[in-house]
């Protein structure tokens, strides 16, 4: 078998999607999810120049070949551009392998570990009792598991939370819109938030918060150590992730479980945090970590350790992610959670898809290949349009700040 041509469709239903289908001379294809939200045009480019070219007349089923060609060949290791466009190219060979064999891909990672994919929804509010309100909506809709992010007094826009009520997108200007912060606010505010949730939804549901990479270590620490009462399934992103070390710090102060690694590519990025079990999850997923292939290298370190997966599940990775990663969730032995920013229909529409959501656990098909395609006549009627992730600034100086 042989690979005949690999092309990039870029659309925006509501949101940038970068999809890469490749084909083969016996007429079966396969398709990867190459988002990289607010860069895409940059793995579009890597794609397209220096990927393909070198793809046209090879063995799709010589996946973990490919995936080294790619890598080493680069010379130019790691990045997020270039791990998201091998974690395209691998996506889509494991579907086509997955179709020859005529199985859902789950099959051939190792076959079925559970029965379905505990998720975790998105409760956003402007304020705690929004929040609460969100928080039992998705109760109501059978979440065993949801993160609850909340606006915070005295702050004008907040990550994780819409300025108008609706579903949060952070993609969502033609240039970077600005944040402000203040940690001293966040941290004041965030303690009687969970105290508020945890009253409202009793003991049984797994609650969880993102800090996106905005406290230094100590007050990571603090916080921690404010919210064990409410029992977190896990606190993320506590601090950047750049210095693993500093994770060493929040851990002696706290036993909130930590969850880290959804701007992580390699298994380099989280290597330390692994062996020296600084963390308790790890988010990185198929799209920007290097496909199923180097996916499962993360998960098979993070099993000696007692590390499970969180898959990252945003809405800036499209429902093909999606798709794989429930097939590598069905597998994985030391399976976590993982994320379910629900994608809109319209969205939906531009990705038939066999995969299912149903009273807070997802199950992914029983169709050969991951179960997710493009409609590429749709996906036309939704060109690209330039959107940024925003900036965010303290709030008494402007210093700009993580986002
Ligand atoms: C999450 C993430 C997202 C990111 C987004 C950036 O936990 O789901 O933090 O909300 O901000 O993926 O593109
Ligand atoms: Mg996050």
């Amino acid at each position: 078998m042989k690979i005949t041509a690999a092309r990039v469709i870029v659309c925006c239903p509501g949101r940038n999607f970068v999809t890469l289908k490749i084909e083969t001379d016996e007429g079966l294809t396969g398709i990867g999810d190459a988002t990289l939200n607010g860069r895409e045009l940059s793995v579009v480019s890597y794609l397209e120049e220096h990927v393909i070219p070198c793809l046209i007349g090879r063995d799709p089923q010589q996946i973990e070949d490919i995936w080294q060609y790619l890598y080493k060949g680069a010379y130019w290791r790691r990045g997020p551009v270039t791990m998201t466009a091998i974690a395209a190219v691998d996506t889509a060979l494991w579907d086509i392998k997955a179709k020859i064999a005529g199985q859902p891909l789950y099959q051939l990672l190792g076959g079925r570990s559970r029965t379905g994919i505990m998720s975790y929804a998105h409760a956003t509010g402007r304020d705690t009792a929004e929040t609460v309100d969100e928080v039992l909506r998705h109760k109501e809709m059978g979440y065993l598991a949801i993160r609850a992010q909340s606006g915070i007094p005295g702050l004008n826009k907040v990550y994780g939370v819409s300025g108008n009520g609706r579903m949060y997108e952070p993609a969502d200007g033609p240039l970077p819109g600005e944040h402000d912060w203040s940690t001293e606010k966040y941290l004041r505010h965030t303690p009687g938030l969970f105290q508020a949730v945890r009253e409202a939804v009793g003991p049984d549901t797994h609650l969880l918060h993102d800090a996106h990479h905005r406290l230094t270590p100590i007050e990571a620490g603090r916080l921690g150590k404010e919210l064990e009462p409410f029992h977190l399934f896990w606190l993320e992103d506590p601090t950047p992730a750049e210095n693993q070390e500093a994770f060493k710090l929040i851990r002696h102060h706290t036993t909130t479980p930590l969850a880290v690694g959804e701007i992580f590519n390699t298994v380099w990025d989280c290597k330390d945090l692994i062996e020296q079990q600084l963390i308790d999850y790890i988010r990185t997923t198929v799209t920007h970590a290097g496909g199923i292939t180097h996916l499962r290298v993360i998960a098979n370190l993070a099993s000696l350790y007692q590390v499970r997966t969180g898959c990252h599940g945003a809405t800036d990775m499209s429902p093909v992610c999606m798709g794989a990663a429930l097939h590598f969730d069905t597998w994985v032995p030391n399976f976590g959670i993982q994320e379910h920013m629900a994608h809109s229909e319209e969205m939906l529409s531009v990705f038939p898809h066999d995969w299912r959501f149903e009273k807070g656990m997802l199950y992914c098909g029983e169709s050969p290949g991951h179960g997710v395609d493009i409609d590429e006549k749709l996906a036309a009627k939704y060109p690209y349009q330039r959107a940024y992730l925003p900036v965010n600034r303290l709030q008494h100086d402007g210093t700009l700040w993580s986002w």
